[in-house]
């Protein structure tokens, strides 16, 4: 059977806990596409079928994925938008499935960091930027909070064939940044899951695992060179007043380059048309700036 043709079988569950690990093994495919075949009496019966159906969530069955919960078969079905090469072997558990950056989007992000500079990926997740940075040529430390993320990051970045050019850190953003030197900071901290879009205006103090503020803060002591990715529902307002935050940057040299307010440019990100998120650049990683080599050399001279 063709991979479509089983995923589009909703298959009522009987476990109502969410699905932990991703990928499954083709083992587990098998047991799970015989338990689907010897169909449990309890679900012969409508009422009771329906009764589970409410109480917990309805799963697909994806042949490399096994059993995955609904809400994360919607982004299945745009897998190649978010990794062209996913049937190499891609991995990401359901965080993963639902925050990766579309490749297009993460390739038009690293076009603004110049081959050679060094960035910094602060919520690196299972790799969607990571992998656009270091294909520009850029050298990326890719962090990580959760090492299950990381593993997965390693693996896509290898099918990449990029991952001498990124070091990857499993570590708190937060603990680690004041140890970091970086051309650019790249911001894509999580937004609170799929259910952001509930929100009419989605304000920066709900961005996890802090406010936007203070990430942005914690960035702007690395560098004034910051992409921020945030949800295509946040207040744009807010987003402009990031410019006038004042945090010097711990790197004496680039203070003069820090001064607020600092250049700011936003942008809606589109995938075939679609707005998925909104970027907002800052200092030299917006269009027209003279460019992040030049950048190096003033900083070196
Ligand atoms: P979406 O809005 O959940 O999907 O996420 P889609 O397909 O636009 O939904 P629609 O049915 O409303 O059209 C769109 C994109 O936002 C994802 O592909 C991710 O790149 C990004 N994204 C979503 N979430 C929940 C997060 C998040 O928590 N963190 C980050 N960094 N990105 C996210
Ligand atoms: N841009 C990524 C998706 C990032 S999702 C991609 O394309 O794949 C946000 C990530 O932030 C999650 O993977 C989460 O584990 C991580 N995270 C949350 N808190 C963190 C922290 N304090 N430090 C580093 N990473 C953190």
């Amino acid at each position: 059977m063709q991979s479509k043709d089983i995923a589009d079988v909703e298959l009522a569950v009987l476990e109502t806990s969410e699905l932990t690990a991703f990928p499954c093994s083709v083992q587990n495919l098998r047991r799970t596409s015989a338990d689907k075949t010897k169909t449990p009496p309890s679900l012969l019966n409508p009422k009771k079928q329906k009764r589970r159906t409410k109480q917990g969530p309805c799963r697909k069955l994806i042949p490399e994925q096994g059993l995955i919960t609904t809400k994360i078969a919607k982004y299945w079905h745009q897998r190649y938008s978010l990794f062209s090469r996913y049937d190499d072997g891609i991995q990401m558990d359901e965080e993963g499935w639902f925050s990766a950056t579309p490749e297009e989007i993460a390739a038009t992000h690293a076009a603004r960091a110049s081959s050679g500079t060094i960035v910094i990926d602060c919520f690196s997740g299972v790799g969607g930027n990571a992998i656009q940075f270091a294909l520009r040529g850029c050298h990326v430390v890719a962090i990580d909070i959760d090492p299950q993320k990381i593993g997965y990051s390693i693996n896509n970045a290898k099918i990449y064939g990029v991952e001498d050019n990124i070091d990857f850190i499993v570590g708190d953003f937060f603990q680690l940044a004041p140890f970091l030197k970086a051309d650019v900071v790249f911001l894509s901290p999580p937004w609170g899951g799929p259910s952001y879009k509930k929100i009419q205006n989605f304000t920066l103090d709900l961005l996890k695992p802090r406010d936007g503020y203070s990430i942005f803060q914690v960035a702007q002591k690395i560098t004034p060179n910051i992409i921020m990715f945030l949800p295509r529902n946040v207040d744009i307002n807010q987003v402009e007043e990031l410019c006038w935050l004042s945090s010097p940057p711990l790197n004496f040299e680039l203070s003069w380059l820090s001064s607020p307010p600092l250049n700011f440019e936003i942008e809606e990100s589109h995938v075939q048309g679609y707005t998925k998120g909104i970027t907002a650049y800052f200092g030299y990683t917006v269009s027209g700036s003279p460019g992040l080599s030049k950048l190096s050399e003033v900083v070196t001279s």
